[in-house]
């Protein structure tokens, strides 16, 4: 894919962030048998991703605004442009040495995402985005499934852990969903959760409690996909209401009643 210059800026600086997290995850799987365990090498880790994201985003664009998972929001000279940016998604799945994890920046215009970049190191797999310009994964087109019912559908979602308020909703979810459909699973990254329902590989996603770093490049790499994006709530306020349903066309009606019952 032959994409704009944000988008090449964006996949570059995605490289070079996941160059580094390769780097020190090589380094989290010997720490696994420390006492102390890898937590501050990953929290480190995290930031020099994200500190390198910014740099070559800023110098790049330096009019754009930022909403960083660890940095958190700066505005820009230019009000209607930010970079949307999880340096590290999929923590938890990092700091127990497991490979699935990603590098995800989204490009947001006045108030749409138009562009995003999911990037698996672990599996060298680039999932790419913009507005109107189809979704790829490592240069080839990816689309949605074309599954129609729900019993042949592979769904995926993230489940609170914790004290979550949403984890009694989200238990209920899967005593309704899982009895009707082919399977679930919970693998720990919000945007590769995406990027698989963008490929075909899962045939929808949810959760009811994620944050727009999670899932802004995932989103637009769905919908590019040819899949539909919306609020679990109705609309797509998904930022706002901080839950998300994701599904192709064909079945996402009737999963998204089967979860909006508890909505
Ligand atoms: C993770 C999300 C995942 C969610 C986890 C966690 P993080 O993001 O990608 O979908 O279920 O609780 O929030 O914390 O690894 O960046």
């Amino acid at each position: 894919m032959q994409g704009s210059a944000n988008l090449n800026v964006m996949v570059k600086a995605a490289r070079r962030a996941g160059r580094s997290l390769v780097k020190d995850f090589r380094e989290v799987e010997n720490l696994q048998v420390a006492v102390k365990g890898p937590g501050d090498f990953v929290t480190r880790a995290d930031l020099a991703a994200e500190n390198i994201i910014r740099e070559e985003l800023t110098n790049a664009r330096p009019s754009y605004g930022w909403l960083g998972e660890e940095t958190g929001e700066v505005a820009g000279k230019d009000p209607t442009r930010r970079w949307i940016v999880d340096p590290l998604d999929g923590t938890t799945n990092f700091l127990h040495g497991l490979p699935h994890w990603s590098v995800s920046i989204a490009l947001e215009h006045k108030g749409e995402i138009v562009a995003g970049v999911v990037f698996d190191a672990a599996k060298d797999e680039m999932f790419v985005a913009e507005k109107g310009a189809g979704a790829w994964m490592n240069d080839r087109r990816i689309r949605v499934s074309g599954r129609r019912n729900l019993h042949e559908a592979l769904f995926a979602t993230g489940v609170p852990f914790g004290s979550k308020r949403t984890l009694p909703a989200t238990m209920q979810d899967l005593a309704a969903l899982m009895p009707q459909c082919a399977g679930m699973r919970r693998w720990g990254a919000a945007s590769l959760d995406l990027a698989y329902v963008a490929a075909g590989r899962f045939d929808g996603y949810w959760e009811r409690e994620i944050n727009a770093h999670d899932v802004a490049a995932g989103m637009v790499i769905v919908r590019e996909a040819g899949g539909l994006v919306e609020s679990l709530h109705g609309g797509d306020r998904v930022f706002e209401k901080g839950s998300l349903i994701a599904a192709n066309g064909e079945i996402f009606g009737r999963f998204a009643s089967v979860l909006r019952e508890r909505a």
